[in-house]
């Protein structure tokens, strides 16, 4: 029997991840393929996910995205790419076995959400292209593992690839140039290493001045540096990082962290027009950590910053009092900062 209205649906949630190793580079832009692997970290107890439900029905007439409670362009490339991929493989289900419902033929209503306020001034679009592509493709019952349907995240947005697992995952920059090698793969669950921690010390919620894609863009096309960073730099450093959290050693660890830090924003600093996404506070941050370091005697935090002036500080739960405590002290010195705790923002693990 043939239900006309039926609607199918499914919910899931995928995680905000920051880079160590830092994705900075297209070398297809249509297909979202990198000129580097990256290699990110997301930890659960910070709870900074997008929520997503996607259902599907007859009755629906065209697709629909509503994000945050407002409704959003469906148009663009991005999401239309995640859409035929995934359609295409519902579609491949369905020839295979004349039972199952015709979803591909439906139109999708998708409406997502990040339980993050936007005053983390944190970007969005990798845990919400997870997210819209894991909900679908449970919609569709896709048997599909998560390293195959990262690839179509990719489409989305390059960093999205990574939040479809957990912990520490890496994007695989991959050779083909249908893009059938670039795809994600997990490092090590976050159990593996639950003693790591990250707090986001947020400088500013506003938007950044130059958007990611289209700053990468100029990097690639105007910075010397910027070739020998995919050359050399970050191919020794995507080993050296995977054995660093193998043996979860944090000393590696945060120097590799820190240091892929820099060398991304002196490809920024390097690209002509230059791009600034650290400021002063962000350099303040930068001090701050070192100060620390120098004071316990050892590397107990790491810095790092994306495409934005907020640091986000990796240590370990043992050290916490070294690094979360005299941060408050430090940085309530410092103009402008102020480190965002508990439920909303940050995560202390507790
Ligand atoms: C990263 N970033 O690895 C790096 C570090 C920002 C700095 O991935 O054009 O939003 O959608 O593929 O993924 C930001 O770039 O760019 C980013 P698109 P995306 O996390």
């Amino acid at each position: 029997l043939m239900m006309e209205n039926e609607v199918y649906r499914a919910s899931t949630t995928a995680p905000v991840n920051i880079a160590v190793i830092k994705y900075w580079g297209k070398r297809d832009a249509k297909l979202n393929l990198p000129t580097n692997s990256s290699l990110s970290v997301t930890l659960s107890q910070s709870d900074l996910r997008t929520h997503t439900t996607a259902s599907c029905s007859r009755s629906f007439t065209h697709d629909i995205l509503i994000l945050n409670g407002k409704e959003d362009d469906v148009s663009g490339h991005r999401t239309q790419s995640c859409f035929r991929e995934l359609r295409a493989l519902r579609k491949e289900l369905e020839d295979s076995d004349s039972k199952l419902p015709t979803l591909s033929q439906q139109s999708l209503k998708i409406v997502s959400s990040n339980n993050f306020p936007t005053a983390a001034g944190l970007a969005s679009s990798a845990a919400g292209f997870a997210a819209l592509v894991r909900a679908i493709a449970d919609l569709y019952q896709l048997p599909q593992s998560p390293a195959e349907l990262s690839k179509i995240a990719r489409q989305g947005s390059g960093s999205a690839c990574r939040s479809l697992f957990g912990g520490y995952s890496a994007w695989a920059m991959g050779s083909a140039p249908d893009g059938s090698d670039s795809l994600a793969y997990e490092v090590a669950p976050q159990s593996y290493w639950p003693d790591m921690r990250a707090c986001i010390l947020v400088v500013s919620a506003e938007k950044k001045g130059v958007s990611s894609t289209s700053g990468m863009q100029l990097t690639v096309k105007t910075s010397t540096l910027f070739a020998e960073r995919v050359r050399e730099t970050v191919p020794a450093r995507m080993r050296a990082m995977e054995q660093a959290i193998k043996e979860k050693d944090f000393e590696t660890f945060a120097e590799l962290t820190m240091r892929d830090s820099n060398s991304f924003h002196a490809t920024c600093l390097d690209t002509y027009p230059p791009i600034f996404y650290m400021g002063d506070t962000s350099r303040a941050a930068v001090r701050a950590v070192e100060k620390i370091n120098e004071a316990a005697g050892r590397t107990v935090a790491a810095y790092t910053f994306d495409a934005g002036p907020n640091a986000v500080v990796y240590y370990q739960e043992k050290d916490e009092a070294l690094v979360a405590g005299q941060f408050k002290e430090l940085l309530a010195e410092t103009q402008g900062w102020e480190t965002e705790r508990g439920q909303r923002v940050q995560e202390g693990g507790k």
